[in-house]
C-alpha cells in the first residue's frame, strides 16, 4: 500500500487520515502558483502546530529510506521541511544541516550552516515533491560544498516527473506516500468521493512532468524549441556557432572572467574551458593587457571549443562605437566573437558596430534587461530593443535579459539567444546591487537560454568543480524544460 513495505499500511493510513483531519490535505478548487487550477491542495506547514504527528511522520520518513542509502548528515528543504528534518535529526540522532535560502551579501554568508566535512553524504528531507526543483537546489550548495548527496526523502510524490528529474540528477527519492494512492486511501476511508477521486486522478494525468512554479515567477516558458533546432533559425553565423557548441558540448554555461589580470584570465580559461559555452570578459579591467592578449585567448578557445564575448556594453552613437570596437589598444573586433551594446542611444548603435562586425561575421547582443536592482531596462525600454533585434537578424544574436518569460510575447524570435547574468546557487544579492537567481530559476522558468557566471565560479574554492556544476544545473535545467 505505502511506497515502502518497512512501513505498515495501518501507520499510512493512520498519518494520512491525520493529514486530512487537519486540512493540510484539502479538495475543492484551488489555483495554484502557475495558474492552473487543481482540484487538491496541500499545506503541510500546519504540521508543526501537531507535534505528535510531526514526529510520527518523522519516523515514518526515517523507516521508508531503505538500508542500503547509508549517509552521515540531513538536510531539509526549507522552509516546510526543515521542522521534519529537525525531528528526523533528533530522534535519529543525526546531525542536521541548513540551506540558507537567502545568500544576502556575497562571501559574508554561508549557503550551508552547520558541521560538516567534504566527503560525507546528505540525505536531503522534503515534505512534498513535484517536479523535483526545490530538492535540486538544496543538492547544489551541498555539492558544491562537497557533500555527497544520493537519496532524498519525501512525505508526498505528487507524480509530476519529480523521480525521474531527481534521478537524472543522480538522486533516488523515497516517498511515504504517492499521492494518487493518499488519494485512494482517503476515498476507501469515506473521506472524499469517487467523484473528488476521479477528478484528482484526471488532473495527475494530465499534469504529469511539469517544472514547479518557482516562488515570484508567474510565467513559464511552456514549449522549448531545442537549441540544435534553433541554430538552424539563426542568419549570424556566430550566433548559429554558439547553439552549435551548446549542443555538442552540452554546455549552456558562459563563465564571467571578472579576475584582477590577464593572465589570470587565461589560466581560468583554460581551467573551465571544458565546461563552457563562451567566456565573458572585461579587458578594460586587466591591467597587464598586451596586443598579445586576443590571440593567446583566441587559441584557448579554439582549443576547448568555446566563443569570447566581450562585455564591453557599447552605449554611445554609431560612428563612435564603430572606432570603439575597432581600435584603441584592445582592438576588440581582432578578438572577440561577439560584443554588447545599450540601445540608449538608438538603433545607430546597432548601424555602427555592424560596419565593422558583419563582415567578420561577429555577433551583438542587446542589452534588453539587467540584473541590478533599481536599474531602467524594463517595459517601452526592452520592447524598443525587440524591435531593433528584429530589424537586424543578421547581426543581432541575441540579447541580455532577466525575465524573458514575463516579456509580452515572451523569448519571442527563437533565433534569438538570452543570456542571463546574476546567477548563483542560492538567490541572493551583493552589496552593490547586484541581484542572484539560481540556474534552475534562469533557464526553466525565466525562459532565458545562457546563465552567466562570475563570483559563483571565479570566487569559488575550486572553480573547475564549480563550473561543473553549474554547467550540469544548467543543462539539466534546459533539459528539463524541453520535455
Ligand atoms: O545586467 C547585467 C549585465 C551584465 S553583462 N548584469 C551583470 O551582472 N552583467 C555582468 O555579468 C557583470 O558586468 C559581471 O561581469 C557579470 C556578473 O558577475 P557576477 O560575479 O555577479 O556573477
Amino acid at each position: 500500500m505505502s511506497s515502502s513495505s518497512a512501513v505498515s499500511a495501518e501507520t499510512m493510513e493512520s498519518l494520512i487520515l491525520q493529514l486530512h483531519d487537519i486540512s493540510a490535505v484539502k479538495f475543492g478548487d484551488f489555483r495554484l502558483k502557475s495558474g492552473i487550477s487543481s482540484p487538491i491542495y496541500i499545506d503541510l506547514r500546519l504540521i508543526v502546530s501537531y507535534p505528535k504527528l510531526l514526529c510520527q511522520i518523522s519516523r515514518t520518513l526515517t523507516a521508508v529510506v531503505p538500508r542500503s542509502a547509508t549517509y552521515d548528515l540531513v538536510c531539509g528543504v526549507p522552509y516546510t521541511a526543515l521542522p521534519i528534518a529537525t525531528c528526523f535529526s533528533t530522534s535519529n540522532n543525526v546531525p542536521m544541516l541548513m540551506r540558507r535560502k537567502e545568500v544576502k551579501e556575497y562571501g559574508t554568508a554561508k549557503a550551508i550552516e552547520g558541521a560538516f566535512q567534504s566527503g560525507q553524504v546528505c540525505l536531503i528531507v522534503e515534505d512534498l515533491v513535484t517536479s523535483g526543483a526545490s530538492v535540486l537546489e538544496t543538492a547544489a550548495p551541498l555539492r558544491s560544498a562537497g557533500l555527497k548527496v544520493s537519496d532524498a526523502v519525501v512525505m508526498i510524490d505528487r507524480e509530476q516527473g519529480g523521480r525521474e528529474n531527481l534521478a537524472e540528477n543522480g538522486i533516488a527519492l523515497h516517498a511515504m506516500v504517492k499521492l494518487s494512492e493518499m488519494v485512494r486511501i482517503l476515498k476507501e476511508k469515506g473521506r472524499v468521493s469517487e467523484e473528488t477521486e476521479k477528478m484528482v486522478m484526471k488532473f495527475l494525468k494530465e499534469n504529469q512532468k511539469v517544472a514547479a512554479p518557482m516562488p515570484g515567477v508567474e510565467k513559464k516558458v511552456e514549449v522549448r524549441i531545442p537549441y540544435g533546432e534553433r541554430a538552424k533559425m539563426t542568419a549570424n553565423p556566430t550566433g548559429r556557432r554558439l547553439f552549435e557548441i551548446m549542443v555538442q558540448k552540452e554546455s549552456n554555461l558562459c563563465v564571467s572572467a571578472d579576475v584582477a589580470t590577464a593572465a589570470e584570465l587565461l589560466d581560468i580559461a583554460d581551467k573551465v574551458g571544458r565546461e563552457i559555452c563562451m567566456l565573458k570578459t572585461h579587458v578594460d579591467i586587466l591591467p597587464d593587457f598586451t596586443p598579445h592578449f586576443g590571440s593567446k585567448l583566441r587559441s584557448i578557445a579554439e582549443k576547448h571549443n568555446f566563443l569570447i564575448f566581450e562585455d564591453r556594453k557599447f552605449a554611445d552613437i554609431g560612428n563612435t562605437v564603430a572606432m570603439q570596437y575597432e581600435g584603441g589598444i584592445f582592438r576588440i573586433l581582432d578578438w572577440a566573437d561577439i560584443v554588447n551594446a545599450h540601445i540608449i542611444s538608438g538603433p545607430g548603435i546597432v548601424d555602427g558596430l555592424k560596419l565593422k562586425g558583419l563582415a567578420h561575421g561577429k555577433g551583438l547582443l542587446l542589452l534588453a534587461e539587467m540584473s541590478s536592482s533599481g536599474n531602467l531596462a524594463k517595459g517601452e525600454y526592452t520592447a524598443a530593443a525587440v524591435k531593433i533585434a528584429n530589424d537586424h537578424p543578421d547581426f543581432v544574436i541575441g540579447f541580455i535579459s532577466v525575465n524573458p518569460a514575463a516579456w509580452p510575447n515572451g523569448p519571442g524570435n527563437p533565433a534569438f539567444i538570452h543570456a542571463t547574468p546574476g546567477v548563483q546557487l542560492v538567490e541572493g544579492g551583493d552589496s552593490l546591487g547586484q541581484q542572484y537567481n539560481t540556474p534552475y530559476s534562469v533557464i526553466s522558468e525565466r525562459g532565458s537560454d545562457i546563465i552567466i557566471v562570475g563570483r559563483g565560479i571565479i570566487k569559488a574554492a575550486n572553480p573547475v568543480e564549480a563550473a561543473r556544476e553549474y554547467r550540469l544545473q544548467g543543462w539539466n535545467a534546459y533539459m528539463m524544460s524541453c520535455k
